[in-house]
C-alpha cells in the first residue's frame, strides 16, 4: 500500500535519482494540506454514521426503483447490504485522504468490485451517483470542495463508471 511519500520514493528510487523539484513541489503541496487531510478525515469519522444515512436516503429519492420490489436495494438484506457499501467507500475515502493517494482504494476496494457486482446485479450507475452524494455530502461537512478533498471519491467514481462503457 502507498501514501503520497513511499510512491514518490519508490519512483524516485526506481531510477536512483534525487528528488528533483517537481518531487519537492509534490511534497510540499502534500504537507500544505496535511492538516486539512486530518481535519477532513476526522469530521468524517465522527460523522460516519449520519453520512451514509443521508447519502442512502438522497439516493433512493433520487432512484426510487432501487427499493421497489425487482429493484436490487429491495428487501431488508439487501437494503443493508447497499448502506455497508456506502459505509465501505466513506470509510476507505477517509484513509485515501489522509494518505494523500488513492493506491488503498485500488488494493481493498476496487479490486473485482465490478465483477462482483455484475454477478449480483448491483447497478454501477446508481453506486457512482451514491459516491457522487457522499462526495457533496462530505464537502457541506467539511465546508470546502478542494480537489484533494473530492480527489479519492472521484477516483472510485472513475474506476467504477469507465469501464462500464
Ligand atoms: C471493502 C471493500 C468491499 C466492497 C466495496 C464490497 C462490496 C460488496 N457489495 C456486495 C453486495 C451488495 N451491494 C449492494 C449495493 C447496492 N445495491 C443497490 O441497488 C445500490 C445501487 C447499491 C448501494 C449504493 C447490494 C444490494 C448487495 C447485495 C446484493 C445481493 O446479495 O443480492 C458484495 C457481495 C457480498 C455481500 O453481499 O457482502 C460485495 C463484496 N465488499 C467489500 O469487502
Amino acid at each position: 500500500m502507498q501514501d503520497a511519500i513511499t510512491s514518490l520514493i519508490g519512483a524516485y528510487d526506481s531510477t536512483g535519482k534525487y528528488f528533483d523539484r517537481d518531487a519537492m513541489d509534490a511534497l510540499k503541496s502534500y504537507f500544505a494540506t496535511g492538516n486539512a487531510r486530518l481535519a477532513a478525515s476526522s469530521a468524517i469519522t465522527a460523522n460516519a454514521a449520519s453520512l451514509v444515512r443521508k447519502a442512502g436516503s438522497q439516493l433512493f429519492e433520487d432512484v426510487p426503483d432501487l427499493i421497489r420490489p425487482g429493484g436490487n436495494a429491495y428487501t431488508t438484506r439487501r437494503f443493508a447490504a447497499c448502506l455497508r457499501d456506502l459505509d465501505y467507500y466513506l470509510r476507505y475515502a477517509s484513509y485515501a485522504l489522509v494518505a494523500g493517494n488513492n493506491d488503498v482504494l485500488d488494493e481493498r476496494v476496487l479490486q473485482g468490485l465490478r465483477e462482483t457486482y455484475n454477478s449480483l446485479g448491483v447497478p454501477i450507475g446508481p453506486t457512482v451517483q451514491g459516491i457522487e452524494i457522499l462526495k457533496q455530502l462530505v464537502f457541506a461537512l467539511v465546508g470546502e470542495s478542494a480537489d484533494w478533498l473530492g480527489a479519492p471519491f472521484d477516483y472510485m467514481i472513475r474506476e467504477l463508471s469507465e469501464k462500464n462503457i
